[in-house]
């Protein structure tokens, strides 16, 4: 049968042929998979462009794993990692060192930052990742950038809402954004389910930060802002007032999609210290999982105070748990 390609899939295949580095393979070889024509004929070819994919990864995470110091990489701690992103002079740097201990340079002066530093967000009872970045500009990014926004678990787009230009740096900065593919949509779709499958690309949620929301030209430009982009929702901060900052720390919680859940041992209290962290829609088995593998054969039954009709009730393995639920399993 013959392939058919079109010319997205010919246009994929001459950037994997123009690509110098392993990344860019990797995005044109997804880019490949993603738009080639899914019928019988095409099969084969779908077979080795993964193949090919796989094996380029392995070398990256062999690498990675080496003995090589990549500052771009970031190791991910805590219940979750946000990057934070944004043209330069958008504050940034100063968001990391007002909500984190971590010590990131800030100043008038744009590229400032040219390496990634984490610092850790506490948030009621658990610590979030948040991860500084060098800037993103017209001239693009710095090499290894890309890979750092990857591997978050949730963007935190930074647009300074006091600057003349802030219209032009919102439509670039997200473009940016949408042409790497680390976000997939403005109006909130969803990447759909089999084009993840296939490419195992990762598309990232995010948070709209209008920041410096403290001055004057900050607080004009925004209805600007927000009239332009009708679909999106800017957040308002400004590191000098408390108030935006828990708003943001809120936003962050919600939009990483996790919960926080607690155990107890049966006849004893329950252990508030430190919960367990689970994604949204998880369940008992997920949460007797997270504790031990082979925990969730042994698990006879578990009881909730929270979530549930009425507190200790017994609930099924598949009970779908909730931000607070106190977890009692039994084995
Ligand atoms: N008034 C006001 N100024 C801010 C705020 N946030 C940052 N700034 C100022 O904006 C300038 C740039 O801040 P940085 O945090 O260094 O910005 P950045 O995005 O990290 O910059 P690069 O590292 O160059 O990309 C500094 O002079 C900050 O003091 C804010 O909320 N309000
Ligand atoms: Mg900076």
């Amino acid at each position: 049968m013959p392939a058919n390609l079109t010319p997205q899939y010919h246009a994929a295949e001459d950037s994997f042929k123009k690509a110098s580095t392993p990344e860019e393979k990797i995005e044109a070889l997804q880019e490949m998979l993603a738009v080639i024509p899914k019928h019988k004929g095409t099969e084969k070819l779908q077979a080795e462009l993964k193949r090919r994919l796989s094996k380029l990864r392995d070398e990256g995470e062999k690498k990675s794993k080496g003995s090589t110091y990549n500052p771009f990489y970031v190791e991910k701690q805590g219940a979750g990692q946000v990057v934070i992103v944004g043209y330069p002079n958008t504050g940034k740097s100063s968001l990391l060192s007002t909500l984190t201990r971590a010590k990131a340079k800030v100043a008038e002066y744009p590229f400032t930052t040219s390496i990634p530093l984490a610092g850790m967000l506490p948030y009621r009872d658990i610590y979030i990742q948040l991860v500084d970045t060098p800037p993103i500009s017209q001239e693009g990014s710095p090499p290894g950038l890309l890979n750092t926004l990857r591997g978050g678990d949730l963007l935190l787009i930074t647009i300074d809402a006091a600057s003349d230009l802030c219209l032009e740096q919102a439509g670039e900065t997200l473009s940016f954004l949408l042409d790497k593919k680390i976000i997939y949509d403005l109006g909130g779709k969803n990447p759909p389910a089999e084009e993840i499958e296939l490419t195992g690309r990762k598309y990232l949620p995010f948070i709209l930060a209008a920041t410096k929301l403290d001055l004057p030209s900050g607080r004009d430009n925004l209805p600007i802002l927000q009239e332009l982009y009708p679909n999106l929702s800017f957040l308002e901060v400004s590191v000098n007032d408390e108030n935006s900052l828990e708003t943001l720390k809120e936003s962050i919680f919600q939009s990483l999609e996790i919960i926080r859940v607690y155990t107890k041992a049966p006849g004893k209290q329950a252990d508030m210290k430190t919960p367990f962290v689970l994604r949204q829609g998880e369940t008992v088995v997920d949460l007797a999982y997270s504790i031990h593998r082979d925990f969730p054969n042994r698990l006879r039954n578990a009881r909730i105070w929270g979530s549930a009709k009425f507190e200790g009730q017994s609930v099924a393995r598949d009970y779908v748990l909730e931000d607070g639920d106190i977890v009692e399993l039994n084995v």
